[in-house]
């Protein structure tokens, strides 16, 4: 706790009686590719979200694939309140840090313990697998969930594409370094750059887990971390890590941003749990953007079904 950085996560309370929050679930969902004008809420800038519209969208339903019953976030609020520390720490000023991220020439580097390493670049990844999509909760660590309609494909696919050895255990995401692009990596209070991740070979080969390129139908907007990212619907947000430009098949549990910085609060595994509180909160309930009342926080985010026998033997509260 004696780490400087841990002020950059805000308890959930002090955020909630913020501006942006009580209204932005108010805000009308846009349909994909509609120009918005720029608009302002609660005294705050929000974004016009204009991506171009993404072909060939397809639906299939796979288990978990369609988060059922649930009303999704409007688009306005999963584009302008993020997490995305490489911008800016504070959620609702994303966007607008963001706005111009220049993702031309973006190329992502697939290696390590695989037969066939390749350099894509998103020509490459976006003909790899038809776009599918797929509508999931996604519950960040503070305290807030959303649900999101993303498009995107599963992981697996890229997996496959590159051959992972049998020696491959794990998978190692990093997020692209470049200060003159991402102002806030030159300020290195703030975490170690570049952001990274990982998850385990069969957490990664789930098809739950995707890479995704796009939000309501349309390309990823910068906030949200284009051109490509990873969604893992079952663990804290924070997994999925944003604007990738290398994954590497590892040997080793590789480390990973948030738990490098705060051990004690972010583990590797971050399956959402209400059961195991963060040292400084409850995990037991959660706010939906756009809700005034606190829901029940589900055990892996409502996922069980689909994976808890991953984890089938592990003790779950050890492994935050
Ligand atoms: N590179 C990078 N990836 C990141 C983050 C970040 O700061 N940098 N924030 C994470 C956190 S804490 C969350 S909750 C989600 C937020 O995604 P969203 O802004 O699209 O909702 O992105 C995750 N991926
Ligand atoms: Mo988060």
């Amino acid at each position: 706790m004696g780490d400087p950085r841990h002020q950059y996560i805000t308890p959930p309370d002090v955020y909630f009686n913020r501006r942006t929050f009580i209204r932005a679930g108010l805000v009308a969902a846009t349909t994909a590719g509609t120009a918005l004008a720029y608009r302002r809420l609660n005294g705050v800038d929000l974004q016009a979200v204009d991506g171009a519209p993404i072909p060939g969208i397809v639906k299939p339903t796979g288990p978990g694939y369609i988060a059922h019953g649930e009303q999704l976030t409007p688009l306005e609020s999963i584009a302008n309140y993020n997490n995305f520390y490489e911008f800016t720490t504070n959620k609702d000023g994303v966007a607008a840090a963001a706005a111009g991220f220049n993702t031309d020439g973006w190329t992502v580097e697939v290696g390590g313990l695989c037969a066939k390493p390749r350099t894509f670049d998103m020509d490459m990844l976006v003909r790899l697998s038809s776009p599918e999509e797929r509508i999931y909760r996604m519950r960040c660590v503070e305290g807030w969930s959303m649900v999101i309609p993303w498009v995107g494909y599963s992981l697996s696919k890229l997996l496959a594409a590159v051959e992972p050895t049998s020696a491959a255990r794990y998978v190692a995401f990093e997020t692209l370094l470049d200060p003159s692009r991402m102002p806030n990596q030159s300020n290195d209070s703030v975490l170690d750059w570049p952001y990274l991740e990982g998850l385990r070979i069969d957490e990664a080969m789930h098809p739950l887990t995707i890479l995704a390129t796009g939000i309501y139908g349309q390309k990823m907007p910068p906030q949200d971390g284009a051109p490509i990212r990873l969604v893992v619907p079952w663990k804290y947000g924070f997994k999925g890590i944003k604007s990738i430009v290398k994954i590497t098949l590892v040997d080793k549990e590789p480390p990973t941003t948030w738990n490098r910085s705060a051990p004690d609060e972010y583990g590797f595994y971050a399956n959402v749990n209400p059961n195991h509180d963060h040292p400084r909160w409850s995990q037991a309930t959660e706010r939906r953007i756009g809700e005034s009342d606190r829901r029940p926080t589900l055990m892996f985010n409502g996922y069980a079904d689909q994976v808890a026998s991953l984890y089938a033997g592990m003790d779950l509260d050890a492994q935050f």
